[in-house]
C-alpha cells in the first residue's frame, strides 16, 4: 500500500521542508524511510511504520523509548566534547503531543532525527570495528544501569526466554499449519539435541545467580552506528530495551559481528565465527563492563553467543514453519536458509568453544 509520507511526516514537529522519502536500511521488523529535507543545513529524518504485529502495545513501546533516550541524552550531554546530535537517538514528537502518529487505516508511525554521516555494518571486517562495537554495547549497558523510575515495560514478553521459545517451537511443529515440518527434520533434530544445554543461563537467572539488568536485547551489529573513522557513534533500534540478561547483548553482537559472512549466507561452507573478531569484541566489551559483571555472568559469557545463535536458528525455523509471518523475507525459503546459516554458525562456535572460554578467562 502506498502511504502519503509527506503528510505523515508533516504531522511531526520537525524543522526543514519535506523533499522526498526512500526506503532505508536492512532491518527485519519495521518499514523504514529516510526523509530528506530541502535545506542542506537542516536535519534529515527517519520515518518508521512501526510493526504492530511484533510490538502489540504502542504506547508502552514509545514510553520506554522516550524514557531511555531522555536518560541517555542527559548522561551523554554531560560528557565533555560529546556530539549529542549524533551520539543519541532523538525521537520527534507529533503535533498532538504523542511520540507517534496513527494514520486513518490504523498504522503507527514515528520519526527520529537521521544520524548524519554514519556507517553501519552487516558484516564486520576488522578487529578494530569489533572492538569498538564491544565498547559501544558495554557503554550502553553501563549508561542505562541507573535508569530511574519504574521498570521498563516488556515490549515483547519473554523475548529471550529460550525455554518458552523451545516449547513454542514444539507446538508450532505439532500444528504444522504451513505443512513444512517434514522438510526440516534435520534442522529440528539439531535444535532438539541442544535444547537442554541452552537453558542454562535462564536457569541461573531463576536461581538468582545471574541478575536481571537493563539490556538492549537486539544488539545485531548493524544496530551500532559508526562515524567515518569507524569510531562507534550511537546504538539504535531501542524497541526491545527492557529487563534482560547481559548475555543476550553480548551473545547477539558476537552472532552477527563475528560471523565472517552474512546472517543468511547460502554457501554454508563459507560460514564461520572468526575467533579474532570474537576476541576483539570481548576486549572492547570487558573494558567497559569488567567491574560490573558478577562471577556467574563472567563464567557464562563465552557460552552466550552459542545460546543466542541457537535461539536465532530456532526463531527463523519457527517462522518458516509458521509460514513466514514475523520476519521480512526477500525470497522463498528465506527463513529456512537463515536458520541453516545460523545452525552452521553455531557448529563453528561449538568447534571453537574451548578457545572462546580461554579468551574470556584471560581477559577477565
Ligand atoms: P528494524 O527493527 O526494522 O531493524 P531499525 O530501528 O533498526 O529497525 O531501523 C532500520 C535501519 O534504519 C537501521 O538498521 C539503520 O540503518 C536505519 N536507521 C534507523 N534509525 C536511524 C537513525 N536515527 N539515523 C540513521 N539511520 C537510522
Ligand atoms: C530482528 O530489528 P532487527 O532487524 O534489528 C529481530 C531480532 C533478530 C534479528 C535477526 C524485534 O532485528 O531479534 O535477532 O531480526 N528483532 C525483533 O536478524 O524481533
Ligand atoms: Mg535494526
Amino acid at each position: 500500500m502506498e502511504h502519503d509520507h509527506k503528510r505523515i511526516f508533516e504531522s511531526f514537529i520537525t524543522e526543514g521542508t519535506y523533499l522526498d522519502a526512500e526506503p532505508f536500511g536492512s532491518g527485519h521488523i519495521h518499514e523504514t524511510f529516510l526523509i530528506r529535507t530541502s535545506e542542506p543545513e537542516m536535519d534529515n529524518y527517519v520515518l518508521q511504520k512501526i510493526n504492530n504485529a511484533v510490538f502489540r502495545n504502542i504506547p508502552q513501546l514509545q514510553e520506554n523509548i522516550e524514557r531511555v533516550t531522555m536518560h541517555l541524552r542527559k548522561k551523554i550531554s554531560a560528557i565533555p566534547d560529546s556530539d549529542i546530535k549524533r551520539e543519541c537517538l532523538q525521537m520527534i514528537m507529533c503535533k498532538d503531543g504523542k511520540s507517534w502518529y496513527t494514520d486513518f487505516t490504523g498504522n503507527f508511525w514515528r520519526v527520529f532525527v537521521f544520524i548524519s554521516d554514519h556507517r553501519s555494518y552487516d558484516i564486520v571486517d576488522s578487529p578494530a570495528k569489533a572492538f569498538e562495537g564491544g565498547r559501544a554495547i558495554g557503554r550502553f549497558q553501563a549508561l542505562l544501569s541507573d535508569l530511574e523510575g519504574k521498570p521498563l515495560y516488556e515490549t515483547i514478553p519473554s523475548f529471550h526466554d529460550v525455554e518458552k521459545r523451545i516449547a513454542g517451537f514444539m507446538n508450532t511443529l505439532k500444528n504444522d499449519t504451513a505443512g513444512r515440518a517434514s522438510e526440516i527434520t534435520r534442522e529440528t533434530d539439531f535444535i532438539l539435541m541442544r535444547a537442554q544445554e541452552m537453558k542454562i543461563i535462564q536457569k541461573l537467572g531463576r536461581e538468582g545467580k545471574i541478575p536481571v539488568r537493563i539490556t538492549h536485547n537486539d544488539t545485531k551489529f548493524n544496530n551500532i552506528l559508526f562515524d567515518k573513522n569507524d569510531k562507534s557513534l550511537c546504538i539504535i533500534d531501542l524497541d526491545t530495551v527492557m529487563p534482560g540478561y547481559f548475555h543476550s547483548d553480548f551473545g547477539d553482537a558476537i552472532r552477527t559481528g563475528a560471523n565472517v559472512t552474512a546472517e543468511d549466507e547460502e554457501d554454508l561452507s563459507r560460514i564461520k565465527m572468526d575467533i579474532g573478531l570474537f576476541e576483539a569484541y570481548a576486549k572492547g566489551y570487558l573494558q567497559e563492563m569488567r567491574e560490573t559483571l558478577n562471577p556467574a555472568e563472567k563464567e557464562y559469557l563465552a557460552f552466550a553467543p552459542l545460546v543466542m545463535t541457537f535461539e536465532q536458528a530456532l526463531r527463523f525455523l519457527n517462522d518458516y514453519l509458521d509460514g513466514d509471518i514475523y520476519y521480512k523475507i526477500h525470497r522463498e525459503h528465506h527463513n529456512l536458509q537463515r536458520a541453516r546459516a545460523q545452525i552452521r554458525l553455531l557448529e563453528s562456535m561449538e568447534e571453537q568453544y574451548r578457545e572462546m572460554r580461554e579468551i574470556i578467562s584471560d581477559l577477565i
